[in-house]
């Protein structure tokens, strides 16, 4: 019986650190910096659920997230949007602050954002910041995240 007990809080412990956050997301079949980007929210933890469609721009709006702000897949957790390569710290702190909020949005896709890392880019990073966006569809600055290049010109 004792033995049981132990197998059933194994069980249980094992069960409580598979169930990261949620997340939904929508690519185009043949994106490959969006599987980048799910590989590295199920490396932070989360649990991704993916679906495969022909647009995404269709479930950016229902997400409501502008299209002026978009990028190559759409995903929601726990009620936000997450537009693009968000990295998943800054989704870890919007789970944590709750702001009354859209979401979040990297707009284009940035080198050096999480999933835009490939070893192919070379290590180049551009300067993009994460944005919170509200339901008017305006939004404002979550996190800059700094690039490494001096001369933005030169990298492109
Ligand atoms: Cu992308």
């Amino acid at each position: 019986m004792k033995h049981v007990w132990i197998a059933a809080l194994f069980a249980l412990s094992g069960l409580a650190q598979a169930a990261g956050p949620q997340v939904e997301m929508w690519k185009t079949p043949t994106c490959g910096c969006c599987k980048d980007w799910v590989r590295h929210l199920e490396d932070n933890g989360f649990d991704v659920k993916v679906h495969d469609v022909a647009d995404t721009s269709a479930q950016r709006a229902a997400l409501g997230i502008p299209s002026e702000l978009g990028s190559c897949h759409s995903a929601r957790v726990e009620g936000y949007a997450l537009e693009g390569h968000v990295p998943a710290s800054e989704i870890k702190r919007l789970l944590k602050e709750r702001p009354k909020a859209v979401g979040l949005a990297v707009p284009g896709m940035p080198l050096g954002a999480p999933g835009m890392d490939d070893p192919a880019y070379r290590g180049v990073k551009h300067e993009y910041r994460v944005l919170l966006v509200d339901k008017s569809g305006s939004y404002r600055n979550y996190r800059p995240y700094p690039g490494n290049q001096t001369d933005r010109n030169a990298a492109r």
